[in-house]
């Protein structure tokens, strides 16, 4: 018979599939979670070979203390000014994320993407890169372009897709495209900005430029094939980029068991590809700029490639369209062990005697009404479903250099037809 065993002396193979630990209504107990202490990982020179410290893709690095004081050889050492700088940028972020996640809600958009918890994985990046040098994004850093200072009504323009969307409506909304920030294109194909992020990384080197790329993924991501073709390529060339593993620890409903978490760390993706790798407290604002300022250098000084998984959460759904009460338990953002990282750069500021509560709500104020104003000013082009916001013919528009001839004639037979049925496709 076909389904029975062939070798009945040896045991019938089984496959082993991953679980989840906790699952809704189960208690949560993290003190399984390896951390240790701030200021134990060493910090190998930015030119030693990446054979030699492959140690670091199995630790953490780490800065900030139970104390709040900036510790270890990876401290960046930051100016109080630069510190309040990237402070304000991570409350911008969570006050933008909070507000427009209310107008989806509200039905004024049809989808929206927090990063609550993982501020300071863009914010501090942004602010440890050159502001030229070219980021590859998931949908989960909007921080870089706040701390870009991008305008924030640029950005809701393309949430609500109206008449001030650079993007005419073309992309989901949150799928920014800022080539003036150095923000390459979202994708909702996930990882494709990997390889991108290797092949801008290489053109700049092969021009003599002096920029570099910086490309970020989800852990859940790092199953993709573009992940490791874009590894290939940065590791053959040396190419100038930083590759940034966002282990939030949940891709959808999928737990980071699924890619691969349960057997080895993200960083030590790169110990295979001969790259550089570091495994980092991403909830701590300062082990991110130490890193990313690090492998930056690495990558300007043409020692190649870093990979940096940043140990995180994900506080919230994966998007508007996601309720994780169906499949984790809801203790488990409480229970994080590595804290929230604005409440930890707030105490660390407080610590040094820089910054005080009052100061702290006066700036949660600001900033709450800052984001407000601009809401209003976006609402003002228009939000979802309050009529047409792109003349329908757009659609055709900045796909190619020049329209190809089949793309004309079936622009001119939408507008024939449009203009027939007596609707309005062309804006007011
Ligand atoms: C190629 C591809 N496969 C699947 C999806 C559907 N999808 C969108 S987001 C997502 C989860 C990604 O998780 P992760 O990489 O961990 O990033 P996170 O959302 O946690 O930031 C999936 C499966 C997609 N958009 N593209
Ligand atoms: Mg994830």
């Amino acid at each position: 018979m076909a389904d029975e065993p062939t070798r009945t002396n040896l045991p019938p193979l089984s496959l082993y599939v991953p679980e989840p630990k906790f699952r809704p209504g189960d208690a949560v107990d993290f003190t399984s979670v390896p951390i240790p202490p701030a200021g134990e990982t060493r910090r190998p020179d930015t030119a030693d070979a990446a054979g030699d410290f492959t140690d670091l893709a199995y630790q953490l690095v780490r800065v900030l203390d139970e104390d709040h004081a900036a510790v270890g050889p990876w401290n960046p050492r930051l100016s109080p000014d630069v510190l309040r700088k990237m402070l304000r940028a991570m409350v911008e972020v969570r006050a933008f994320d909070e507000r427009m996640f209310r107008a989806q809600r509200q039905g004024k958009t049809s989808f929206y993407m927090k990063c609550t918890g993982e501020e300071a994985v863009s914010v501090a990046a942004a602010t440890a890169l050159a502001s030229d040098d070219m980021c590859f994004p998931s949908y989960r850093q909007q921080g870089l372009l706040i701390a870009r200072g991008w305008s924030m009504v640029d950005m809701m323009n393309q949430i609500y897709s109206n008449k001030g969307d650079r993007l005419q409506g073309k992309q989901l909304p949150i799928m920014y495209s800022v080539r003036d920030a150095s923000f390459f294109s979202i994708s909702g194909n996930l990882t494709t900005q990997y390889p991108q992020a290797v092949g801008w990384a290489m053109a700049s080197a092969a021009k003599g430029d002096t920029r570099i790329a910086a490309a970020w993924c989800g852990e859940g991501s790092t199953a993709e094939g573009d992940f490791h073709s874009a590894c290939t390529f940065a590791s053959v060339y040396r190419a100038p980029v930083i590759f940034n593993v966002v282990n939030n620890q949940w891709a959808i409903s999928s737990f980071s068991g699924f890619a691969g978490a349960e057997s080895t760390t993200f960083a030590a993706r790169a110990i295979g590809y001969g790259i550089a790798g570091l495994r980092v407290d991403g909830n701590d604002a300062l082990a991110v700029y130490a890193a990313t300022a690090w492998a930056a250098e690495r990558a300007r000084t043409n020692q190649g490639p870093t990979l940096i998984e940043h140990f995180t959460y994900r506080v919230e759904g994966h998007s508007t369209s996601d309720d994780p009460g169906q499949y984790r338990s809801a203790g488990e953002p409480s229970a994080w062990p590595l804290g929230d990282p604005v409440a930890r750069l707030k105490a660390h500021l407080i610590a040094i005697g820089e910054w005080d509560e009052e100061r702290h709500a006066a700036q949660d104020k600001d900033v709450a009404e800052g984001v407000k104003r601009a809401q209003k000013e976006a609402e003002a082009n228009g939000i979802l479903g309050h009529g047409l916001h792109q003349p329908l013919d757009t659609l055709f528009d900045g796909v190619f250099e020049e329209m190809p001839w089949h793309l004309r004639e079936q622009q001119a037979q939408m507008i024939a037809e449009e203009t027939a049925s007596g609707r309005p496709w062309a804006r007011k």
